[in-house]
């Protein structure tokens, strides 16, 4: 996918603050920080959203939270930590590569807006 920024990341023709990275996966700082810490986990497959995963994404999806779980560590962050999916405009997604948001750091409020 030539134009999708998260896919310049993962092809490093795009300058991110990496913290984890894999053969799957990559973790990186967000541009646009919503809490102290602030990481997003995408596939280097594009993926363009939740709803668009298959069965075939299933060990996958699995490793992504995996991996969100490695990053909040890394930014000692053991607990109270939260990893959002947005699904479609509707719901907050601008980027369409699919992505964990990884929020800690500061208290988080119920229910999300
Ligand atoms: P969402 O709204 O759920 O699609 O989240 C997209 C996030 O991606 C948003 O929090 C800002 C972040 N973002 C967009 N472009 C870039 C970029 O070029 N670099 C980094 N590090 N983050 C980006």
């Amino acid at each position: 996918m030539s134009k999708c920024v998260f896919c310049k990341v993962v092809r490093r023709e795009l300058s991110a603050e990496i913290v984890e990275e894999d053969d799957h996966a990559v973790a990186f700082r967000d541009i646009n920080p919503q809490a102290p810490v602030h990481i997003l986990v995408i596939p280097k497959k594009h993926i363009t959203a939740l709803d668009k995963a298959s069965e075939e994404d299933v060990l996958l999806l699995g490793h992504l939270l995996l991996m969100a779980n490695r990053a909040a560590n890394s930014q000692n962050l053991t607990s109270d930590y939260r990893v959002v999916i947005n699904t479609g405009g509707g719901a907050g997604q601008s980027v369409f590569h699919l992505h964990l948001h990884v929020l800690g750091g500061r208290a988080m409020g119920w229910p999300p807006g």
